[in-house]
């Protein structure tokens, strides 16, 4: 691979995943697309990552996907061109992995993070951003809908009136305003950012991080349930978990009164 779009450091359990196109924004082409897949893919498989943080190289986390990309720029001379492709093909296999992925998913938002940028990190199980940063669902302003999940995550994340205020509008929020309405979990000074997150990232790495996978799954879910099969899904999943080794080790160390050492994944 000749250019590394996507830069990928291990850091103890932790996988850092850096985008890395800063001349531009970090704005995703097929390529960066492709890498950010493949990256996602290799951590998924490899044992010894336990959790996963995402984050831009240079002044902003992402400004979504890269209008000059030929994969999606109108053609000067008119001819159709079916941008859901791109969305079929490189947005859609990523977020459902992202969603997926068998560890929890940090991204640490070190600037702005706008249309498919800002959906890539809220579809992330925690995100931290730096004070600087700001959040826009840039797409109503070239003629587009929120998409790489926006439709879903937004009204669940701030309910239907800030959602449509945020996609209609596309105006950049400021990342303490995103805090304030539940959109991200947290803001930190933006010197403070990149360690804040790894400290967070490495404290996830060392907890039982398959409870915490199931437990995203789990929340997930229950929005497609009623409360009683939510209540059912609960038991049936904490009954798996009962049976696996970090409950035991989890409740031995309680009584012993030591650390726990945890392995599931
Ligand atoms: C860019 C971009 C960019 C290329 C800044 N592309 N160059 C999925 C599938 C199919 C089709 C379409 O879309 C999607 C999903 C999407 O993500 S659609 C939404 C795409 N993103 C946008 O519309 C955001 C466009 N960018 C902006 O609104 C601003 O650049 C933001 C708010 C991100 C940053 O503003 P500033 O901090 O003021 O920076 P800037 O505007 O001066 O940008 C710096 C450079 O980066 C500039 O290039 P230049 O050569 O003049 O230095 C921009 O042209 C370039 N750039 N975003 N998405």
């Amino acid at each position: 691979m000749s250019e590394h779009l996507i830069q990928i450091e291990q850091r103890g359990a932790v996988r850092l995943l850096r985008l890395n196109r800063p001349e531009a924004l970090n704005a995703f082409t097929a390529a960066m697309l492709g890498q950010l897949r493949q990256a996602l893919e290799a951590a998924a498989l490899d044992g010894t990552v336990r959790c996963v943080l995402i984050t831009g190289a240079g002044r902003a986390f992402s400004a979504g996907q890269d209008l000059a990309d030929p994969h999606v720029a109108p053609s000067r001379e008119g001819a159709p061109k079916d941008i859901g492709y791109m969305l079929d093909h490189y947005y859609i296999p990523v977020a459902l992995r992202l969603r997926s992925m068998p560890v929890p998913v940090v991204a640490a938002v070190n600037g702005v993070a706008a249309g498919a940028g800002a959906n890539m990190a809220l579809g992330c199980d925690v995100v931290l951003a730096a004070e600087s940063a700001g959040f826009l669902q840039a797409f109503s302003k070239i003629g587009l809908i929120p998409d790489c999940g926006g439709t879903w995550l937004l009204p669940r994340l701030v309910g239907r009136a800030k959602a449509l205020e945020m996609a209609l509008l596309g105006d950049k929020l400021k990342a303490a305003d995103a805090a304030a309405l539940g959109l991200i979990s947290r803001v930190v000074a933006d010197a403070e950012l990149q360690d804040t997150a790894m400290a967070l990232a490495q404290k996830l790495a060392g907890m039982p991080i398959r409870a915490l996978v199931e437990t995203r799954r789990a929340l997930d879910e229950a929005l497609k349930l009623d409360y009683e099969s939510a209540l059912k899904r609960e038991a049936a999943l904490q009954s798996q978990l009962g049976f696996a080794y970090d409950y035991n080790e989890g409740v031995a160390a309680f009584l012993d009164k030591r650390q726990p050492e945890f392995k599931d994944r």
